[in-house]
């Protein structure tokens, strides 16, 4: 099974993902976590210069290096994981793309469409979407010593992303299960396993 986890700044994903951890280790379910950018040692040299903020990147160049690091991402960890039946947990994916790049960048989702359907990247079975008011999630992330490139960009830009996975979610509840991260931690993560939970015992 493939699940993905999503949302803007500072919405929890990484605490989730802690929580989530315990509890697949706890009921001994055999699962592996993983991320994007960066989860291939070829990504890790991508996400290095995605997120170095000294580096003017233009939005298609920068959308062709998150689509490498999930070519590579794909054929070497998720493809063959999800081959041996493993669940696979992965912060951040393709949403990510039509969120940051598409609503964020501005790119054409015809566009998009044209450079990301022919590498026929695998959907997921569910996909987690933590939604956050902007400021919330920004004042979230401001506690951290150092912004990245895309947490210096301006309000709108977090505005067009989040309106673009309030939009993702609706076109996709198949498969988009939305969690108010307003909530406590505690209640996310109860939520999250939840859905889990039942997409585990359907499949
Ligand atoms: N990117 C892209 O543009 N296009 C793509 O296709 C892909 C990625 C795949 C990767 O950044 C960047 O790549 C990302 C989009 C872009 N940039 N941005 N922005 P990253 O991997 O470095 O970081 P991130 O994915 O954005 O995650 P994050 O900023 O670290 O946020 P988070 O993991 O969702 O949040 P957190 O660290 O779990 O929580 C933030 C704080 O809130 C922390 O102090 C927590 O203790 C607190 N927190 C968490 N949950 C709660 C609740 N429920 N209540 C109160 N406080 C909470």
């Amino acid at each position: 099974m493939f699940i993905t986890l999503e949302g803007s700044e500072g919405a929890g994903k990484s605490t989730l993902i802690e929580h989530l951890k315990k509890y697949f280790l706890n009921k001994k379910i055999e699962f592996i976590f993983t991320k994007e950018p960066g989860a291939t040692a070829e990504g890790a040299e991508l996400r290095k210069i995605l997120l170095d903020k000294t580096i003017e990147l233009d939005s298609l160049s920068e959308t062709f290096l998150l689509l490498a690091d999930r070519l590579e991402h794909v054929r070497k960890i998720i493809n063959p994981a999800l081959e041996e039946n493993k669940i696979v947990l992965s912060d951040r994916y393709l949403d990510s793309t039509y969120a940051y790049q598409g609503a964020g960048r501005e790119i054409n989702k015809d566009e998009l469409d044209r450079f990301i359907k022919p590498l026929n990247f695998p959907e997921p079975d569910l996909t987690i979407y933590l939604d956050l008011p902007v400021d919330e999630g920004l004042k979230r992330a401001q506690g951290r010593d150092k912004l990245d490139r895309f947490e210096e960009e301006e309000i709108d830009f977090f505005e067009r992303i989040r309106n673009a996975y309030l939009k993702l979610a609706k076109e996709n509840s198949h498969r988009i299960f939305t969690i108010d991260s307003t909530n406590s931690e505690t209640k996310v993560f109860e939520l999250a396993r939840d859905c889990i939970e039942k997409k585990l015992n359907e499949s």
